[in-house]
């Protein structure tokens, strides 16, 4: 998918002030909806954007693995354990796709994860709240996954060609996780009403968080409009929140479960639900990575960087051994 080198030399020269040919010329293509590629000229700021919510995509991702592998070993049957296996593995490989395609902007692994470990990165505020009982795992499916597939569709068209291309595959396998967590909760609901109440307290404590994951209201996204000009995002905050918002309430209305929102209501005249107020607090204490969770969340990406370290090692050194034989 990444065949694209980036050549720092010769087609993409380093340009300080930026000509407005350039940027013209740039701006058109935005606009014609064509994508822009590694080698091609891109403003300086384009590309600062684009790394920063590339590598916090990724770090979601990877991050994102932490909370359900939590339960890989507690899954009650093979089958279910099979499945969350497979998707906690797919969401490594989202992550991995998703840094080789900020990698094509200039930016090293290695920049990308020490911002992560050092906190100057962010990700995503879902993965600061703990799974507590097996339908978490369902909830996170349902909703998280739902969540990041109604953000991701879009970006199967921002205007950056690596990232819109990863999002393709990321989109198919989300689908896939999605359905499976929505599964899981149907066997729950169909169940014991001992199991269909760990369904309900799942969604209880996973509705609101998952609204924010959309990130800010519109008029307090500092990034959104520069971003909708050049076609990062296609879409604001706020939009995606509302579609999620309509397309999941008649899919709780099928589990029998009840939102936990007294002032959501459909709204004839508008054609969605109006739903209730989102804490903005509680959203900005989880990006600032207040609480318990956050802090167990970096330890443990530390750590597996560290543990990691002699595999970067010994295929640093199969390199070098492959390398020496060749020019001999
Ligand atoms: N959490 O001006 P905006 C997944 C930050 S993948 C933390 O609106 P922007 C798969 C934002 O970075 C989930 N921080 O920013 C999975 C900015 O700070 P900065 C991840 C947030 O970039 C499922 C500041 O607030 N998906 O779940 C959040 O235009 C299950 C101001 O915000 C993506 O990353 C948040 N929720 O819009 C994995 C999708 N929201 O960077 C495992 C790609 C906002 O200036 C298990 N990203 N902030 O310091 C995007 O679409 C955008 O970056 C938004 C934010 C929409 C997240």
């Amino acid at each position: 998918m990444y065949t694209t080198e980036l050549d720092k030399s010769a087609a993409n020269p380093p340009v300080t002030i930026e000509d407005a040919g350039l940027l013209a010329a740039f701006e058109a293509r935005v606009a014609a909806d064509e994508f822009i590629e590694p080698n091609d000229w891109m403003p300086e700021a384009y590309r600062r954007t684009l790394v920063r919510q590339i590598s916090q995509h990724a770090h979601s991702e990877i991050v994102g693995m932490l909370p359900e592998g939590n339960w890989l070993t507690r899954a009650p049957s093979l089958k279910r354990k099979a499945i969350l296996l497979a998707k906690v593995q797919d969401e490594g490989g989202h992550g991995l796709y998703l840094y080789c395609a900020a990698e094509t902007l200039g930016t090293s692994r290695e920049d990308m994860i020490d911002a992560l470990h050092s906190g100057r990165a962010k990700y995503s505020t879902i993965f600061n709240y703990p799974t507590l009982n097996w339908a978490d795992i369902g909830a996170i499916g349902w909703l998280v996954d739902g969540a990041a597939i109604m953000n991701q569709v879009p970006l199967q068209r921002t205007s950056y060609g690596p990232y819109a291309r990863a999002m393709v595959r990321v989109c198919k396998e989300e689908s896939f996780h999605q359905r499976q967590g929505y599964d899981l909760l149907l066997a729950l609901v169909n169940g014991l009403p001992e199991q269909k109440a760990m369904a309900q307290d799942a969604l209880n404590r996973w509705w609101w968080p998952a609204l924010m994951m959309f990130g800010p209201p519109d008029d307090n996204s500092p990034n959104s409009a520069q971003s909708i000009r050049w076609r990062i995002k296609r879409e604001t905050n706020d939009e995606l929140r509302q579609k999620f918002v309509d397309a999941t309430v008649p899919q709780a209305e099928l589990l029998g479960l009840a939102i936990p929102d007294p002032d959501l209501r459909w709204n004839e005249e508008g054609g969605h639900y109006d739903f209730g107020a989102i804490q903005w607090d509680e959203f900005y204490a989880a990006v600032r990575g207040e609480g318990p969770t956050a802090r167990e969340r970096i330890t443990a990406r530390r750590a597996a960087w560290d543990e990691g370290a002699w595999v970067r090692d010994a295929a640093t050194a199969h390199e070098a051994k492959r390398a020496a034989l060749a020019a001999a």
